[in-house]
This record gives structure tokens, C-alpha cells and sequence, in this order.
């Protein structure tokens, strides 16, 4: 860390900092310019409270030198995490399309939805059970019958599951239902309690970025599960609210080449959530191929008119292997396959 000192400070402020430093555990390095002094922190940055010198006397200025995430930052591990989901590879040359409906409903409608998926040569399916909505009043998911419902229906074409966990108190019932990559929902992005329960197991998780997140903030709370020991992380970038209303969300493109430079993580996008259009969706997923991403998420229901839950959104079986289709000739312009 640097701190730099304010242009007239004095040599007791100077002291001041210096005693501070050594008071963590970190040796001070005392530089005198012509105009400024500067004084280099050394020791292990991270555990040093930037606020705290920022408020001392003569200090104008504090600046990190390392990165404040340490697993999940690219400095510490250059080679890119490719993470095994039974067998399926998320994060290496193959993309991979994770189809599926908002939320879980029915039997039927869960039974349809995996067959259509594996039959659009999607080899991970998606689904709702508890479900994160705006009003209280609108279906609030399945839950647990909707965990065995997904489960029974996936099984037959062999498709891994991806559902969201809201609670820690849902966990239990996830790991008897064997799924397997927990999503984590925008909303939750920084729900730290629940990052650090999803750190302790070793299920893949998908950390999807929050409505207004930074980038660093994201990461940082990637950091979080890290920390716990579960390096299987994928990032979802699903769009960020902006002043635009044409469409729910903007998607943030420019963020898929700067994770793959800040991060070794997985890099998916949610082009459904983004959009909020079905007839938007192709586009933003060519696009999101394009610039770098490892994977889509992409909502399809069986009959998109008669989903409970973003309806206007999901692709119908058809769009969705028409999707898969195009999405081939992109991968293969950008040296991957599909
Ligand atoms: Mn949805």
C-alpha cells in the first residue's frame, strides 16, 4: 500500500503514520520528494484497513497495489479453471448452453422442458424451485417438490442440474437432491452468510453479478466462497440496471474481456434476464460468444405463453436449437466449439 502525505505535512504527521504501520505488523518505508512524501506499506496489504490511514493527520491519499481478491484474481493463478459438472467441462474450448424454464411448475411441464433441452444439445439444464421475486404475491416457486420434480426430469436425458439457493436453511435439501451447480441469485450476490455456507461444500456455484455490482465488488465476493475452500465458481453476467427502459436490464459485454483479464473464473451470461425479450435473446447470446463467454444461461419453457414466470423471455424449443445452431458458426469464428 501507499500512502502519500498531504504537501505541507509535518514530520510528527509523518510519525504518526509510521508508528500506525508498525503497530499492524507492517514496515513503514519513508520516501521525501522535492514536493511530496510518500510512505510504502509493507506486508501483507490485504489485511490492512485503507480507512483507517486515509483518516489519519497529513495523509492525502492511500492506493492499493495488489489486487484486494486473492484466489479468484488471475494474478495468483494464470491458467484459466475449467470446472468439471459430472463430467461436463464449463470454462475450457467448449461452450456450454445451459437451457431450461424460469421456474419449476410441473411434472409435465419439467418432463418436456428436459427433453427439449437435450434434444437442442444443451448438456446442462436450469430451473427455478425457490424463486427470488419482486412482489410477495407472485408464485414463489415450487420448493423442495420442485427440487425432486427438476431432479426426476432430468435425470432422464442425463442433464446436471442448476437451481438457485436463497437460504442457507435450503442447502440441506439441495445435497439430497444432488444438484449439481447452486446458482446464486443477483439479489444474493452479496448475501456474505450464504457465500460462505456455498464456500464449505464443493458444488460448483454460479455467482451471478448484483443489479448495481462493480466489477470489483463481484469479485469480491467470489473471493468470499473462495476463502471457504470452494474454488468451483463460475461468474454470470446477467445485465445491469441502467437509465435505460427499453429493455430490463443493460448487459454489460465490455465486462466479459475485463473478468478474463482480472479473473481465472468462468465467465457465463444470462441473456434472457438481461434482455427480457425472447426475440432479444439471440443476439445477446451471439454477442456474449463473441466477446469471450464460456457459457449462456437461457430460459425456454415448453409453451412460453403459459409460463408462470417470464413468460416474455423464454424462448420456445425450437428458437432454442435454432439458437444452438448459429451459436455454433460464432464459436467456431472465435476458435471454440459448441
Ligand atoms: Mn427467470
Amino acid at each position: 500500500m501507499i500512502i502519500i502525505m498531504h504537501s505541507h505535512v509535518t514530520d510528527e504527521e509523518i510519525h504518526g503514520v509510521e508508528t500506525k504501520l508498525k503497530s499492524q505488523g507492517f514496515e513503514a518505508n519513508v520516501s521525501r520528494g522535492i514536493e511530496r512524501t510518500i510512505i510504502g506499506a509493507i506486508g501483507d496489504e490485504r489485511k490492512l484497513h485503507k480507512e483507517t490511514l486515509q483518516a489519519l493527520p497529513g495523509v492525502e491519499q492511500v492506493i492499493r497495489v495488489v489486487k484486494p481478491y486473492k484466489i479468484v484474481g488471475r494474478e495468483s493463478h494464470e491458467a484459466d479453471t475449467v470446472i468439471d459438472i459430472k463430467g461436463t467441462k464449463l470454462g475450457g474450448k467448449t461452450i456450454q448452453v445451459i437451457g431450461g424454464p424460469c421456474s419449476v411448475e410441473t411434472q409435465e411441464q419439467m418432463d418436456l422442458a428436459a427433453q427439449h433441452v437435450a434434444n437442442a444439445g444443451c448438456r446442462l439444464m436450469r430451473g427455478g424451485a425457490f424463486k427470488p421475486r419482486t412482489s410477495p404475491y407472485a408464485f414463489q416457486g415450487k420448493g423442495v417438490e420442485g427440487l425432486k420434480m427438476f431432479r426426476q426430469a432430468a435425470d432422464k436425458y442425463n442433464l446436471p442440474i442448476v437451481t438457485e439457493l436463497m437460504d442457507v436453511r435450503q442447502l440441506e435439501a439441495f445435497l439430497e437432491y444432488g444438484v449439481e451447480v447452486i446458482q446464486i441469485g443477483a439479489r444474493n450476490m452479496q448475501n456474505f452468510d450464504l457465500l460462505k455456507e456455498v464456500g464449505k461444500i464443493h458444488t460448483p456455484v454460479i455467482l451471478k453479478r448484483g443489479l448495481c455490482a462493480t466489477l470489483s465488488e463481484w469479485l469480491m465476493s467470489a473471493e468470499y466462497i473462495a476463502a471457504g475452500g470452494n474454488h468451483n465458481i463460475i461468474l454470470c453476467e446477467r445485465g445491469v440496471r441502467s437509465f435505460e427502459n427499453a429493455y430490463r436490464n443493460m448487459l454489460d459485454i465490455t465486462a466479459i474481456p475485463v473478468l478474463k483479464k482480472e479473473t481465472h473464473l468462468p465467465v457465463i451470461v444470462d441473456p434472457s434476464h438481461a434482455g427480457g425479450k425472447a426475440w432479444l435473446v439471440p443476439a445477446l447470446s451471439k454477442a456474449a460468444i463473441a466477446a469471450g463467454a464460456d457459457g449462456l444461461l437461457v430460459e425456454m419453457h415448453p409453451v412460453p405463453c403459459e409460463a408462470w414466470c417470464d413468460a416474455d423471455q423464454a424462448l420456445a424449443p425450437d428458437e432454442l436449437k435454432d439458437l444452438m445452431g448459429e451459436l455454433r458458426g460464432i464459436a467456431q469464428a472465435v476458435g471454440r466449439d459448441l
